[in-house]
């Protein structure tokens, strides 16, 4: 059998010891282009936020609305939901609707959403012409508020829809 240097081999080791080293130092990160350092004045650092701004009309005032997904800063991130409706000028907050991959996902059918992922999905669902989003919080870092599961929200695939001038969580069902 050939032996191979001792030389190359170290070498070798090195450098996939030090790219192990830098994927962990600097994670790749997911539609960059939409990724934003924010600093949170409570955990005293800057976080990573998904910002999707001017995209989804979702109480159809025919101004765009924003989506945002926040860090909680963890080494495995988890990303909790906001919403900043046009008509509101004011920010929605979901802080217990985690998602760890809040990247919004296209969908050709509901059948898709038969298993973890997707997690984030916006479209028309109930054909009223008005974009609902979908989250599957199917997760043990999310949860669903005690007042919404006395109103019944109970799963864990939901949709957020606008009715009556506020954003309200419905179980996801498949029509
Ligand atoms: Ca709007
Ligand atoms: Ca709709």
């Amino acid at each position: 059998m050939r032996q191979i240097p001792l030389t190359l081999l170290l070498t070798l080791n090195y450098f996939v010891t030090s790219a192990q080293v830098d994927s962990l130092r600097f994670p790749t990160i997911l539609d960059e282009e939409y990724a934003v350092y924010q600093y949170d004045s409570i955990l005293l650092m800057n976080i990573l936020t998904y910002q999707y701004s001017d995209f989804w009309d979702m109480d159809n005032d025919g101004l765009k609305d924003s989506v945002e997904f926040i860090s909680n800063g963890g080494a495995h991130a988890y990303y909790h939901l906001r919403i900043w409706l046009s008509s509101k000028s004011k920010w929605t907050e979901f802080p217990t609707f985690y998602i760890d991959f809040p990247h919004p996902h296209e969908i050709e059918s509901l059948d898709e959403l038969n298993g973890s992922y997707p997690q984030f999905v916006v479209r028309d669902f109930d054909n009223d012409e008005v974009d609902e989003l979908y989250l599957n919080l199917d997760n043990p870092f999310a949860s669903i508020p005690q007042d919404l599961i006395e109103q019944g929200v109970t799963s864990k695939q939901i949709l957020i829809d606008y009715n009556n001038r506020e954003l309200i969580v419905l179980n996801f069902k498949k029509q």
